[in-house]
Formats: C-alpha cells, structure tokens, sequence
C-alpha cells in the first residue's frame, strides 16, 4: 500500500472505531480500585506513587505540572490521555501547551508499571493517579482516585479549547457547564492555582494596559503591581514565572491560602482575581478561604474533572507506549 492508500485505510478504521465508540456506550464506570487483583499481585497505584514521588524528591514543582496535566488531558476530548499523542497536529502542539511539563513522570510511572505487567494499565488512569499523588504530596489532600479509563485514539490541536487567563466568570463558568461541571467546581477547581507558576506573558497586559485602557488593572493590589513590573518588565523578551499562590509559605502548598490572596487583591490570573470579586463566585471563595476542609473538596472536585469524558469498557485502548497509539500508529502524522 502506498502513502496514500495506508493513510484512507487509517482513517476508516479510525471513523469505524469512533461509530463503534458511540453506539455500543455501554458506561462500565469508573471505580476506585480497578486495578486491585489486575496486575497479579503488584500494587499499580503503589508503582505509580513511587515514579511521582521519586521525582517529586529531586523537584516538588513537579506537583504543579502533574495537576495542571490532568486538567488539559481531561478538558480537552476527555481523559483519554490524548494529551500525551505525539504528532505533527495533536494537542501538544497546541499554544496552551507550552508550558505543560510532568510528560516524562508519566512516561516512567508508564514503564515501571509495564514492567510488573504488560498492556494492563492505560496512559489516562496514570495521569490520573499521578495527580492524585502530586496532591498528596503537597499537602494533606490525599483522595481516593477512581481508575478504569482507556486510552483514546484521537489527538488534535484543532480540538484545543482550553478557558483563557482573560476570561470574564461567566465565561469560565461556560465553558465548565460543556464538561458537566458547576460553578463551585469551578472555584474549588481553580483553586489548583494554590500552587505552581505562571509566565509574565500570561498576565503581562494587566501590568501595563490592561484592556487597552493604557493602564494597570486597577484590581490587583498596589504592591503585588510593583513587584510584577519589576520581575516582568514592559517589552522584555525574557518570559519569567512567578507563583499563583502569592503567599511565599505556602506556594508548593495544597491548602486554601490562594483564595486568601485573591480576597486580598493579589491573584496573578485576570481570572483567578475575577473569582474573588464576581457575585457569581465570590460567596464559594469566601467560605473556602475561611474554612479548613478545601483539600478533601479539592479531592472531590479533581474525582469529577477525572470522569469527564471518560473511555471504559470496550472502547479504547491500552497504549503500550503512551505517546503513540498501538492502532494506527501514522494516524497523526499527515
Ligand atoms: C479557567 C480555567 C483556567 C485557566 C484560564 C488557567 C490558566 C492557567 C495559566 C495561564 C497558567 C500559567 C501557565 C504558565 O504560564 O506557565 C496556569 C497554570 C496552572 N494551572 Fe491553570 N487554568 C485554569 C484552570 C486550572 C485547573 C482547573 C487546574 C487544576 C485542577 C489548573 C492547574 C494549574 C496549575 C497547577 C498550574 C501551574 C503549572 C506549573 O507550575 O507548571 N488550572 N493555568
Ligand atoms: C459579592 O459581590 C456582591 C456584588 O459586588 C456583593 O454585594 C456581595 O456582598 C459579595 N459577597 C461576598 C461574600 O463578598
Ligand atoms: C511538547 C510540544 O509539542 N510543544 C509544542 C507546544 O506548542 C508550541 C507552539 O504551538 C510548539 O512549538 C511546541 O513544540
């Protein structure tokens, strides 16, 4: 078969795959504890906790990049891992990915669980534990995390929808609604801003011009403003990153210090600022930053994010390597 020929083919097994996907929906859930007695007697969730922990040790910004990469694998197509496909136009090349990291934790925790037994565990699941594990280990939020996803066939950047920074709440709420989640979720859920960074570019307009009025955003408070305009200044090529949680002992912390700060003004996102303020959601940020129970609500809200468009059962696949698929592995690259 040339080229041409082996691309058609593809692409009618992978419109077939999808028929089948819709039509034969039978929804085995999702369940805390699927692998237990699936990889003879090994603990995969054991196996998965030690390549996130290992690399957590050496570098706990890690945390950050494995949550921030459970939230675009599920926002977009679903948990399917899609995120993870290589390819010339899948979703990694997508602008929003730039800064997305944690591929190779996943791509270890990958290896080490094929190594205790093969084509049993899929590449969406591992994201999944391992934002789970990168919560726990920042904190005392640990949830029981339900597995049973398989891997999806299906990458496109085209596909990338991801809410932006300059958001208004109504937006955002929006585009939660389309992946079945309400506006508290939405608030418990950017409140995984609690820790990692964002670049200068992400909220640079706010500094100088924020929407085009030739001035700062007059909600951020005035301190925080100085201090951004000196680590980002105006016109500088160098993209530098600070944290989300402004609270210096807290930064690596899953707690509810972030919405402390967006209370006080010092939220780094026009839409993390946007959560505090708006009547939409500033009750749900008020109660959270004033009571102690954010990280098991935490925990509940990622559980749901983690269902969102989830496949189990039949459809599917287990990827042996979770950058490509075992189907038609030249899928994404024309
Ligand atoms: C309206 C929704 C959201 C928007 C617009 C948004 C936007 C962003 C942006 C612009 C960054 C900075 C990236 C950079 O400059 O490197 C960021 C970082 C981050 N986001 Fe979000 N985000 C949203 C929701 C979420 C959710 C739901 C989660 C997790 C549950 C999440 C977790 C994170 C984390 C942990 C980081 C830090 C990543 C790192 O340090 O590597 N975000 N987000
Ligand atoms: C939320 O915002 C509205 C409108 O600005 C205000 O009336 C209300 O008191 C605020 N609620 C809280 C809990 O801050
Ligand atoms: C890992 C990866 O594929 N990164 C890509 C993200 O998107 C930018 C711009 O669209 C590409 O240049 C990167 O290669």
């Amino acid at each position: 078969m040339n080229m041409r020929m082996s691309a058609v083919a593809a692409l009618a097994l992978a419109l077939g795959l999808i028929l089948v996907n819709f039509t034969g929906k039978c929804h085995a859930a999702l369940q805390v504890g699927y692998y237990k007695d699936k990889c003879m007697l090994k603990d995969v969730e054991g196996i998965v906790f030690s390549a996130v922990k290992g690399r957590f040790d050496k570098d706990p910004t890690i945390a950050a990049a494995l949550i921030r990469l459970h939230f675009h694998d599920c926002f977009v197509n679903g948990c399917d891992a899609s995120i993870l496909l290589d390819g010339k136009s899948s979703e990694k090349t997508a602008p929003p990915n730039r800064s997305v990291r944690g591929y190779d934790v996943i791509d270890e925790a990958k290896g080490e669980v094929e190594k205790a037994c093969k084509g049993v565990v899929s590449c969406a699941d591992i994201i999944a534990m391992a934002a789970r594990d990168a919560v726990a280990l920042s904190g005392e939020g640990r949830y029981s995390v339900e597995t049973g996803r398989r891997d999806g066939f299906v990458s496109l950047a085209s596909n990338v929808d991801l809410p932006s920074p300059s958001f208004s709440v109504s937006q955002s709420v929006d585009a939660f609604a389309k992946k079945g989640l309400d506006p508290t979720d939405m608030v418990l859920l950017l409140g995984g801003h609690t820790v990692g960074v964002a670049h200068c570019s992400h909220f640079q307009d706010r500094l100088y011009n924020f929407q085009n009025s030739g001035e700062p955003d007059p909600t951020m408070d005035l301190s925080l403003l100085q201090k951004l305009k000196s680590i980002c200044p105006q016109n500088s090529p160098a993209d530098r990153s600070v944290d989300l949680d402004q609270n210096p002992l807290s930064s690596l912390t899953v707690d509810n210090s972030f919405y402390k700060q967006i209370i006080l003004k010092r939220g780094i996102l026009q839409i993390d600022q946007e959560l505090a303020l708006d009547p939409l959601t500033n009750g749900t940020v008020a109660s959270i930053a004033t009571s102690n129970d954010f990280p098991a609500k935490f925990g509940q809200a990622m559980v749901k994010l983690g269902a969102v468009g989830v496949l189990t059962g039949s459809q599917g696949e287990i990827r042996k390597s979770c950058s490509v698929t075992n189907s038609f592995p030249n899928f994404l690259h024309f």
